[in-house]
């Protein structure tokens, strides 16, 4: 039977921590690969489904071929590496292994905006960390999913071509199952069938990065168990830059001095008969509870990297006028609206695909809930900068708000105060 959206929480959460806590053991190739039965479908009304999400073998290429793409590639230069050449087995593993430090957000990992040479293996580790984290500034607490304990998880950066290989832990420790579904990838589920980790166990998994853009990943369990990760805060994104760096739409190159992850996240907390928040002190205690604030879809918070003011006051991002700044801002559940006050998007990559030229010079972009897209702006003037989405009032009453201190000089011609407050003259 399918889970029902329609099921009481408390029925749906009873059935998801007695059947959904951990990874059923015996699953069928089908399920693990494809996992029908996790999203309501049953996998007997599909009886080609196997075939749609790409379980027919690939045609084995012939050792010499391997040998010429892989010589082809070494010599080409980077921006003409043909990004679909066939690389498999043998020509894979030789291939230059690249170990990426994750950070936790706002910050990035450092990276090369124009690669150089052949693709290489981007190794990351996340892991599933099951934490308590205060989300606002009168301490009102989650018991938090997080990828490495941040709220998003990390960015992880790549290039077009390039393999990202990931170590996903799930400490003995913790009380769920995670696994990832990484919306740059191509395969079932974004992996998420592959990387079903119970606690105590790693999986790892590659895929090659074949389209450029800003793309989330997210846990996604099955089930009611999906939102519900997200939402407790399992979600991160990564970018795929194109071999050559980024370009505007006279495909003139875009170098950025700084770049910024902002990852935006709704939570659901709910509140007692006083209308106080409440609190629980292990992770999964509150899950019907939580269950039944989503399904009004109603946030109590929403919040730039995990907590109201993570990004504001002391730990407001910085820049100097003059500097180009990249800011990559995901949304895995919800649509969101970013603005700069007082600024631009000189150049937006709304939709996240770098495949398409930006739209030049906007005031408001749209995030699409589940997905991450690009924004980048050169300062020009010095000041405090709130970037927030704008409905002002998640931004000013919910909390999805943060700061840039831009220090410079100021540009009259671009803006002075021709004649003070004073009276009207009457
Ligand atoms: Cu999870």
């Amino acid at each position: 039977m399918p889970e029902s959206i329609f099921d009481a929480p408390q029925d749906a959460a009873r059935r998801l921590l007695g059947a959904r806590l951990r990874r059923p053991d015996k699953l069928d190739p089908a399920q693990r690969t494809g996992q029908s039965h996790r999203l309501g479908t049953n996998a007997s009304v599909l009886p080609d489904f196997s075939a749609r999400i790409g379980l027919v073998a690939k045609p084995r290429v012939s050792r010499r071929r391997l040998l010429k793409v892989g010589g082809a590639l070494a010599a080409m230069p980077a921006a003409s590496q043909d990004q679909d050449a066939d690389l498999a087995g043998d020509d894979i593993q030789g291939l230059r292994r690249v170990r990426q430090e994750l950070v936790d957000p706002p910050f990035v990992p450092s990276h090369d905006q124009v690669a150089t040479g052949a693709p290489v293996i981007v190794e990351v580790e996340l892991v599933a960390r099951e934490v308590t984290k205060v989300i606002d500034g009168i301490g009102t607490e989650i018991q938090a999913l997080t990828f490495n304990g941040s709220i998003p998880g990390p960015l992880i950066i790549c290039h077009e071509g390039d393999f990202v290989e990931l170590t996903l832990k799930n400490p003995a420790d913790n009380a769920f199952m995670h696994n990832i579904d990484f919306h740059a990838s191509t395969g079932g589920l974004g992996g998420g069938a592959l990387t079903e980790v119970n606690p105590g166990e790693q999986v790892v998994l590659r895929w090659r990065a074949i389209k450029p853009g800003t793309f989330i990943y997210h846990c996604a369990p099955g089930g009611s168990m999906i939102p519900y990760h997200v939402v407790s805060g399992m979600n991160g994104a990564v970018m795929v830059l194109p071999r050559e760096g980024l370009s505007d739409r006279d495909s003139s190159p875009i170098r950025y001095d700084r770049a910024y992850y902002v990852g935006e996240q709704d939570f659901y907390i709910p509140r007692d008969s006083n209308g106080n928040f409440r609190q629980y002190s292990a992770p999964g205690e509150g899950i019907a509870d939580m269950l039944g604030v989503m399904r009004k879809l109603t946030p109590s918070h929403v919040v730039f990297n995990g907590k109201a003011g993570a990004l504001t006051g002391d730990q407001a991002l910085k820049a100097s006028v003059g500097e180009t700044v990249l800011f990559i801002h995901s949304q895995a559940n919800r649509d969101s609206r970013p603005h700069l006050i007082g600024g631009h998007g000189d150049y937006v990559w709304e939709q996240g695909s770098f495949s398409d030229p930006p739209a030049h010079g906007l005031e408001t972009w749209f995030i699409r809930g589940g997905s991450a897209g690009a924004a980048v702006y050169t300062f020009r003037q010095p000041g405090v900068y709130n970037y927030l989405t704008h409905n002002l009032i998640e931004a000013v009453e919910l909390g999805a708000l943060a700061q840039v201190v831009v220090e410079g000089e100021w540009d009259d011609s671009l803006m002075t105060q021709v004649e003070p407050p004073a009276p009207i003259p009457g």
